[in-house]
């Protein structure tokens, strides 16, 4: 008997995708694929974000959690369309989920789209949802070590996000150590050092989202 499970999922996946790509691209949306452990700062990211940039673009947001709809709710207060998806225990989102949240949002009154992928440092890395960007945030509490211990989503992002600058004086996070870390993984990503907390940093990731807005158009 053949055993080739992965393989078949992941170029299922692929294929899902790429029909997600296409479609976002026909609507001219430019999708972040917005990925970190637990806790690290998706939800404040992205609600920061929103409030920096919801006059000069339309912005959708799809949600992704095992379970619960708290991050989906934070967002709807902002006045954006969001989605919700629930897993039910799956540590990543999958593209077809992606296919099916898009059918739920208003596509032609949106610019931008922020997916907020399940808090997992390992899993979303392996699932393309046929996003333009990918963002992994790391936050200071969590350690510069982190780098070297899951290596994979450091090394495909398109940025990395320090996030929580704020507890510098209070966490061992040695930035210059992690920063030479990165880069040998990964020199084409940007990457910022913000404080969703205080803004720090927003300005210049906020920068960085119209940037490549205006460049996958
Ligand atoms: N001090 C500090 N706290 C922050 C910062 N950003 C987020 N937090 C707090 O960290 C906690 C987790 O933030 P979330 O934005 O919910 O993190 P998340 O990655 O969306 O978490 P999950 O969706 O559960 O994976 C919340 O209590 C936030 O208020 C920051 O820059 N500084
Ligand atoms: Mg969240």
């Amino acid at each position: 008997m053949e055993i080739k499970v992965l393989k078949d999922i992941l170029s299922t996946n692929d294929e899902m995708a790429e029909r997600n790509r296409a479609l976002l691209d026909s609507k001219k949306i430019t999708a972040f694929n917005i990925m970190s452990s637990p806790g690290s700062g998706k939800t404040s990211l992205i609600l920061e974000t929103i409030r920096a940039l919801k006059k000069q673009a339309r912005i959708g947001v799809i949600e992704g959690d095992i379970a619960s709809t708290i991050d989906a709710q934070k967002v709807s207060r902002e006045g954006v369309p969001v989605v919700q998806i629930n897993t039910g225990g799956e540590c990543h989102l999958e593209a077809g989920q992606i296919g099916r949240a898009l059918e739920s949002l208003p596509l032609d009154e949106i610019d931008l789209l922020l997916i907020e992928n399940v808090g997992n440092l390992v899993c979303p890395g392996e699932f393309r949802l046929g996003e333009h960007k990918k963002v992994l945030i790391l936050s200071v509490p969590e350690g510069e070590d982190k780098v070297h211990k899951y290596p994979l989503l450091f090394s495909v992002a398109d940025a990395i996000v320090i996030n929580k600058m704020d507890l510098l004086p209070y966490a061992r996070f040695d930035v210059p150590a992690f920063l030479k870390a990165a880069r040998g993984l990964n020199r084409k990503a940007r990457i910022f050092q913000v404080s969703c907390a205080t803004g720090e940093g927003i300005r210049e990731w906020t920068r960085w989202v119209r940037s490549a807005m205006s460049r996958s158009k």
